[in-house]
């Protein structure tokens, strides 16, 4: 296939060599029992990655056929206001940033509160590869393979209690290593939540690499969100807390323009932003000039609606967007 996830490698990752793809043994997701996995997750093939682990590679619904987009390109053209506003800002000024060491405050409604170290949240045995669509809600879109565990595992990890209905996202915001932070572009920090149900969806990722190396620092190192089904502003970057919550948490930005960011924003393309129609987006995949990305219809859902239209049957997506 062309633009095929070898093809990207061998182009573009030289350093990660092309693994003979092999069976793994099981898959190797922790027990939230009542988000069982599809029967195929137990039959995954296993790449190695370029760190010397291994990861199980999810077939469909979780590796997309489409063509993906160029590694330079997913990782050039960025929204990360944290590092300026331009598209490109966040590969020219994100490279100070420092990831290691890094740890993830675990507050509200848990057990007990507690202060993880990336690993002991995202253990490497659990770790996935994913090829995703990326819809970003100013109608360009991304295929990208991404390397990550399921968010269920690591909230399992947590111990919320059986009030917790919401959890919510903090990134870091120094103004010290992030110099649009000294702006006041956003409210700092960005605040991304989800409603308990849709962050155990088995789809929901946290998200430690993309194309078999770690996660670039435009892309949100060393950890950010995946929803995949959502526009793409809900998929947070640089993630240093989680907390869970009884009532709906404010997030960034519906706090600033409610009539154009949704809490939920799930991509529909019935639904027009207030300045542009969604219903076609700019595919930035392929060999192609990003300027002339071709135009492709957008997806109920971002094409995902078989595995997570069900968790809105009781909302008129139209109001609650
Ligand atoms: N912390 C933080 N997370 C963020 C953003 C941001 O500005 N800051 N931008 C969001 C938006 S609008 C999109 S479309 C995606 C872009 O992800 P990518 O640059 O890896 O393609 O990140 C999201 N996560
Ligand atoms: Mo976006």
């Amino acid at each position: 296939m062309k633009n095929g996830l070898r093809d990207v490698l061998q182009a573009e990752t030289p350093e990660a060599v092309y693994m003979a793809r092999r069976r793994y043994l099981k898959w190797l997701g922790i027990a939230t029992a009542s988000w069982s996995l599809s029967a195929c997750a137990e039959q995954n093939d296993a790449v190695d990655i370029a760190d010397g682990t291994h990861v199980s590679v999810d077939s469909d619904p979780f590796t997309a056929e489409d063509p993906l987009t160029r590694f330079e390109d997913a990782t050039s053209y960025n929204n990360f206001y944290e590092f300026g506003t331009g598209k490109s800002d966040p590969r020219r000024y994100a490279g100070q940033l420092r990831t290691t060491p890094w740890e993830i405050e675990v507050s509200g409604m848990v057990e007990q509160p507690h202060t993880f170290s990336l690993t002991e949240l995202l253990p490497v045995e659990e770790r996935v590869e994913r090829v995703y669509r990326l819809r970003c809600v100013e109608a360009w879109s991304m295929v990208i393979p991404w390397i990550g565990v399921p968010l269920a595992n690591v909230i399992a990890r947590c111990r919320p209690t059986s009030e917790a209905r919401f959890v919510s996202f903090e990134s870091l915001a120094d103004p010290n290593q992030m110099p649009g932070v000294r702006s006041s572009a956003l409210d700092w920090p960005y605040t991304e939540a989800l409603r308990m149900d849709e962050a155990m969806h088995p789809l929901t990722l946290l998200a430690t690499g993309m194309y078999r190396r770690d996660l670039p620092a435009q892309n949100g190192a060393p950890i950010r969100l995946v929803v995949p089904w959502k526009y793409g502003f809900k998929s947070i970057k640089s993630i240093k807390r989680i907390r869970f919550t009884r009532e709906q948490p404010e997030t960034t930005w519906n706090r600033m323009q409610p009539s154009e960011y949704g809490f939920y924003a799930n991509v529909n393309p019935e639904v027009d932003h207030p300045r542009w129609s969604q219903r076609s987006e700019r595919r930035l995949a392929g060999d192609g000039n990003r300027a002339f990305a071709p135009r492709v219809p957008t997806l109920p859902f971002n094409g995902y609606a078989a595995q997570v239209a069900d968790l809105y049957r009781d909302m008129d997506l139209r109001t609650w967007f």
